[in-house]
């Protein structure tokens, strides 16, 4: 058999990203409810926009020790910016930075006998190169999803300085690419943490409902460490049960039970306490217990039919002008959700920090969690389906026991003229079905026609995908050609449900709301034109089970200039930035209340 020199490249290239020491492990889940130690706080930066910093390998942090030595750069002395946080919004000089900067902190530990350190980074946007010590730990892309290295052997007696080179330069390999219509938030963005363990710790388990079956809960454990195999407790107390397992030699252990549970919904969002340990190691979380299913073209929570009211959301405070990381900003954005009536939020387009799917949990919304497959993604590049397997690994390994998070969206708006699109997305679709088969799959396009006030929806990857998920912008981008009550509908999946992931337009709050506004843009009458006119249209799709409305808040986006209504903001949110509330919000609210 002839091996092609691409499957050589490819092999190489797997082995360059997937193992080897360069690259971040995977992290533990749960990173929340280990014994951590937590570097968040200030840190020096050193702001690197030519990427000199490279050369002169400022990991190695120099120092003169007599003033004839000469180095050019030093943390001491230099600025500091807030860990999590991202740096676009701390220095003004960084607002629309996209480059390297160097971050340090200083610190000290010592390691309990038997026990081994990890240091976790929430998320670093959007490559990140990891230095304890001087040393090179290793490097991870992608701007949004958690990654660790251990560091027992590796720390010192004394002070560490643990140094992070973090590039946000957009790729035209990347995940997002080139273009996105959001604001490239740069920095480390989510908690750091060094997090200790026994010397075997719980590095993953799924504990969730069996599909099909609102009864039996059937899951794992994994341990990882040198002495693999062990007993291992789950308890959940309060409904009095307590289960003991055994590892095998790969630190695998099955478990399967059955309880009447009270399931989690929207109106009822129950979680419950559970806890897993072993001899060396214990974890606590909170596990709710839900069913999720498409049933010819319906979607059926917990074995009842559900109307997706949902809303899409952006990882920004809109108050502070910054990426979000905290429960306080998931409360903040969530709180609006709410208040909005809705049952899902769409958290767009990439995965968003824990804080906001664990409150959204505990708030009874349900999430809608997906990948930067966005827009124009470079399918050929052969790193690129190695880049998207593991963002997604690290996707559902971090979110597999959070029950409501029911849709895994794996792309949005990609063209179904990119070499190697659909075949690459066909790919990833299998991975995610192997590695979790109880939730929903979904892509989103907008690659279907309108014309005469026909809606053609026809998108080979929707072959792939559980619900039919479409973006369209009638009213907006496109004109209505015709009344949209009259609009038809030809879908080339007439058995899968269709959701409408996206509609909407711009207003700026309080622009002029009088007689003859509704057909001028920018007013919050034309947006409210448009919100009615949507309604309406709803009722002619065929299978629709929910929409989203796009989206939540007026944010930040560097492709929005225009001078007088946008200033940098994207303004198609039922709210504005500082959260008042559009025309458009009351149209979206009373549907949402008669639904
Ligand atoms: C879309 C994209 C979304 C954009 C939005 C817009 O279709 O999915 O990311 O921000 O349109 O405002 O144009």
């Amino acid at each position: 058999e002839i091996i092609l020199f691409k499957d050589w490249a490819w092999i190489v290239l797997s082995m360059l990203l997937v193992a080897g020491t360069a690259h971040a492990q995977t992290a533990m889940i749960n990173a929340q409810s280990r014994n951590a130690t937590s570097l968040n706080g200030e840190w020096n930066v050193i702001l690197d926009p030519t990427g000199i910093g490279e050369w002169r390998q400022i990991w190695q942090e120099k120092k003169p020790l007599l003033k004839t030595d000469f180095v050019e750069y030093a943390f001491e002395g230099s600025p500091r910016l807030t860990v999590p946080g991202d740096f676009n919004s701390q220095m003004c000089e960084l607002t629309y930075y996209e480059g390297v900067v160097w971050y340090k902190k200083e610190f000290s530990y010592s390691t309990g006998k038997n026990k081994r350190l990890f240091v976790h980074f929430g998320a670093v946007n959007y490559l990140a190169d990891i230095y304890l010590n001087g040393e090179k730990l290793g490097s991870h892309e992608g701007g949004f999803t958690p990654f660790q290295f251990e560091v027992t052997h590796k720390i010192k007696p004394g002070t560490n300085a643990l140094i992070v080179k973090v590039d946000n330069k957009r790729l035209k390999n990347g995940l997002p690419g080139l273009g996105y219509d959001w604001l490239n938030y740069g920095g480390i963005t989510r908690d750091v943490n060094l997090i200790e363990t026994g010397n075997t710790y719980i590095e993953d388990y799924s504990i969730q409902l069996r599909k099909g079956s609102q009864k039996e809960v059937s899951g794992w454990v994994k341990l990882n460490g040198v002495d693999k195999q062990k007993r291992i407790k789950i308890k959940i107390p309060e409904l009095k049960t307590e289960l003991s397992v055994r590892s095998d030699s790969n630190g695998v252990a099955r478990l399967q039970f059955s309880s009447s549970f009270n399931l989690w919904s929207p109106a009822y969002p129950k979680l419950y306490k559970v806890v897993i340990e072993t001899e060396t190691d214990t974890v606590e979380d909170e596990i709710g217990f839900r069913t999720i299913e498409v049933k010819g073209n319906k979607v059926v929570l917990n074995g009842k039919e559900i109307f997706l009211k949902g809303i899409n959301i952006h990882e920004e405070n809109p108050v502070k002008g910054a990426r979000a990381f905290s429960k306080e900003d998931a409360i903040l954005l969530l709180g609006h959700a709410k208040q909005l009536g809705c049952n899902l939020v769409r958290l767009a387009h990439y995965p968003h920090n824990e804080n906001m799917v664990k409150q959204a949990e505990r708030m009874g919304l349900m999430v809608w969690s997906e990948l930067p497959i966005y827009q124009h993604i470079e399918f050929s590049d052969a790193t690129v389906p190695l880049k998207m397997e593991m963002m997604l690994k690290e996707m559902i390994r971090r979110d597999r026991n959070r029950c409501n998070v029911v849709i895994w969206s794996l792309s949005n708006e990609t063209y179904d003229g990119t070499p190697n699109r659909t075949k690459a997305l066909a790919a990833l679709t299998q991975v995610c079905r192997q590695l979790d088969s109880t939730r929903l799959v979904t892509h989103v396009t907008n690659s279907q026609s309108y014309n005469n006030n026909s809606f053609k929806v026809w998108d080979p990857l929707y072959n792939y995908a559980d619900i039919v998920s479409l973006n369209e912008y009638l009213g907006w981008y496109v004109p209505w050609q015709g009344k949209p009550r009259d609009v038809k509908w030809t879908v080339a999946y007439p058995d899968k449900p269709v959701f409408i992931s996206e509609f909407g337009g711009e207003a700026l709050f309080g622009s002029k709301y009088g007689p003859g506004d509704e057909a001028a843009f920018w007013t919050e009458a034309y947006q409210e034109k448009i919100y009615r006119d949507q309604l309406e249209m709803f009722n002619t799709v065929p299978g629709l089970i929910g929409v989203s409305p796009w989206l939540l808040f007026d944010y930040r986006s560097l492709g929005r200039m225009h001078p007088l209504y946008q200033k940098g903001y994207n303004r198609k949110g039922l709210l504005s930035e500082k959260g008042e509330r559009k025309k458009a919000w009351f149209i979206m609210e009373q549907y949402y209340n008669r639904k």
